[in-house]
């Protein structure tokens, strides 16, 4: 088993963002609850962020959502986040949510529609110069419904052009980062359906485009560690969008349905570099807690991901490939079992106290008064964004 004291040095390193669109409200398709206490406007939902972080101590970035996350003045914003003890992360944009995009955003068939949503796009990059955001993400929603509906080729033309544009926007170490998801709202077609075409349009891009793995936009059964191993050795992981799902993008909590992946994906994480210093991947959560409070559901996100790391980090890397190359099968599956198995809540309380928190994020946030305050003091919540 690794030493604990490396484990804790690794942990002390790792960084979680979280979402905005998490604070809040968000439901399904059928209903939206209104929770109590929820955000008002983007500045509260940094305040509750920060929340997040000063529990946990490992969660100071948070995403925006462009137009959900819209102010006048982005940079007292940015100064807001650092007010409160974050910083603000990656710049989503929105190209999913106008009645010109039923068509689609940058594949659209009609070149108006497509100036305006890679136009959107670059005030997104501008959004990032006045925060200091190193990341655009990039989701399409664009597809087709129906065979024969548009032209699958020229799509991907399409695409490439808008992407080629953004990119060459961008600055410094700004990166462009993209998202793949097999299906819906498209169902026929997505124009970014899978890790092969988003490594393929950010292979040409150059090395400022990574890919992102959204845990939840995968078929049912897919390998998605076999994906992060191929990602990392290429060098073209860029982020993880973390979330659970049972059935489709689900956008439950990251651990909760399968905290064995996430294991396993964890486990190629550490295999491949991508917690080392220096390293690019961006750890963040895309989650939406409809029926669970919010704020303790971003500490429950935070805290599984950390101690799936732990696990993954507890590998006996060496045992591992002595059994590999022994080839013994069931050795080298023991050695990663024994990790998986370890209860590593002692190991993450020790990390906390060295770090001056306390043991139980979850119960000094609820000590904490904090959501009793918010509860009084804030009336008309935002809901997150969608059918907004
Ligand atoms: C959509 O399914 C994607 O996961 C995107 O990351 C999206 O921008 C985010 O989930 C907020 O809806
Ligand atoms: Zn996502
Ligand atoms: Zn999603």
């Amino acid at each position: 088993m690794a030493s604990t004291t490396a484990v804790r040095a690794a942990l002390r390193t790792q960084r979680i963002e979280t979402p905005s669109w998490a604070y809040g409200n968000s439901g399904t398709r059928f209903k939206v609850f209104a929770q109590q206490g929820v955000p008002r406007d983007p500045f509260e939902k940094l305040a509750d962020a920060a929340q997040v972080h000063a529990f946990t101590g490992v969660a100071p970035s948070v995403s925006l959502h462009i137009p959900w996350d819209k102010v006048d003045d982005y940079a007292a914003l940015a100064k807001h986040a650092r007010d409160q003890g974050v910083v603000i992360g990656a710049v989503n944009a929105n190209v999913f949510q106008d009645d010109d995009y039923m068509l689609g955003s940058v594949t659209n068939p009609d070149p108006r529609v497509r100036r305006k949503a890679t136009d959107h796009l670059l005030e997104c990059v501008d959004i990032m110069d006045a925060t200091g955001s190193r990341d655009l993400k990039l989701w399409f929603s664009d597809g087709t419904n129906y065979p024969g509906q548009d032209d699958i080729r020229a799509r991907q033309d399409r695409l490439a052009e808008a992407l080629a544009e953004v990119y060459a926007r961008l600055t410094g170490d700004q990166r462009l980062i993209l998202e793949y998801k097999f299906f819906e709202p498209a169902f026929y077609t997505t124009d970014v359906p899978d890790w092969g075409t988003a490594y393929a349009h950010c292979l040409k891009l150059g090395d400022r485009a990574k890919v992102v793995v959204d845990t939840g936009h995968h078929a049912p059964g897919t390998n998605i560690e076999f994906i992060v191993a191929f990602l990392l050795r290429e060098g073209k992981l860029g982020a993880f969008d973390f979330n659970s799902r049972f059935y489709a993008d689900d956008d439950l909590m990251v651990g909760a349905a399968d905290p064995f992946q996430l294991f396993r994906i964890m486990h190629e994480v550490v295999r491949g570099g991508g917690l080392d210093a220096g390293t690019e991947v961006a750890f963040m959560l895309d989650q939406c807690h409809n029926i669970e409070p919010k704020i303790p559901g971003q500490i429950r996100s935070v805290m599984n991901v950390q101690e799936a790391t732990a696990k993954a980090l507890l590998v006996d890397a060496e045992a591992l490939a002595a059994a590999q190359q022994a080839g013994d099968v069931l050795g080298a599956n023991a050695v990663l079992m024994d990790a998986y198995n370890t209860d590593v809540r002692p190991l993450l309380a020790e990390l906390r106290a060295e770090l001056g928190l306390a043991p139980d994020p979850m119960a000094a946030y609820a000590a904490s008064g904090y959501a009793e305050r918010i509860k009084a003091e804030r009336v008309g919540g935002a809901q997150a964004g969608w059918g907004a």
